[in-house]
């Protein structure tokens, strides 16, 4: 960002298997930037998460989200605090998973949405989009929870709709990782032309 502002805050968002992790390393690389992911199973809110995403455990829809939600507030203060030391942060997924993956099972977006009302908004989405059905051939696609063709496609659903909303950055996630990546540059590069607010505006409020 010019001026010596505050850090650019990046998120990458899309279905499982589309390339989020790749394409965060990369960029943290590229922006020197601090990588954050959520969920962040590290902490003590973050086990309880990925116990459940293994299924090791079974949590009701409404107390999952809020989990999750939770989850990305503990962290919220950091996020302040490294864009204002003028650091930029790549994040591996955030609330628009929330509003895609728990209003795929049923919930209201509205709902959903406003359990991370308040938290620090990007200032860039990367939206990496591939159908599931090409998806779903890579990795141990299975593995988790949510790793199923048809909840996926539901997901995507609500991605598509929240991309148009929210003006999210569509990436063809089915290109190669190198035409990926430097799709992601070209956008983070053409935002960096600009002079932008150094503001940390709130999400969703
Ligand atoms: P991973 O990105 O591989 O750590 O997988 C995390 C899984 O959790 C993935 O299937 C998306 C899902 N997820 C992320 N955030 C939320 C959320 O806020 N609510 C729900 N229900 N699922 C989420």
């Amino acid at each position: 960002m010019k001026n010596n502002q505050r850090g650019l805050f990046i998120v990458l968002e899309g279905l499982d298997k589309c390339g989020k992790s790749t394409q965060t390393d990369l960029l943290c690389e590229a922006l020197e930037a601090k990588k954050m992911q959520f969920p962040d199973r590290s902490t003590s809110m973050g086990m309880i998460i990925s116990d459940y995403l293994k299924g090791k455990r079974d949590i009701d829809d409404q107390v999952i989200h809020l989990l999750f939600s939770a989850n990305r507030w503990e962290t919220k203060n950091k996020i302040i605090e490294t864009l204002e030391k003028g650091i930029n942060i790549v994040c591996d997924r955030y609330a628009y998973s929330g509003v895609a993956f728990s209003s795929a099972k049923g919930l209201s977006i509205n709902w959903c949405k406003q359990c991370d009302s308040g938290l620090p908004k990007p200032d860039i989405v990367i939206y990496l989009r591939a159908p599931i059905k090409q998806l779903k051939d890579r990795g141990d696609f299975g593995a988790e929870r949510y790793e199923k063709q048809e909840f996926q496609s539901k997901v995507q659903e609500v991605f598509d709709k929240m991309a148009q909303e929210e003006q999210f950055n569509i990436i063809n996630a089915l290109q190669t990782k190198e035409e990926v990546f430097s799709s992601i540059m070209e956008l983070v590069n053409d935002y960096n032309q600009n002079i932008h607010t150094n503001t940390i505006e709130q999400l969703w409020i």
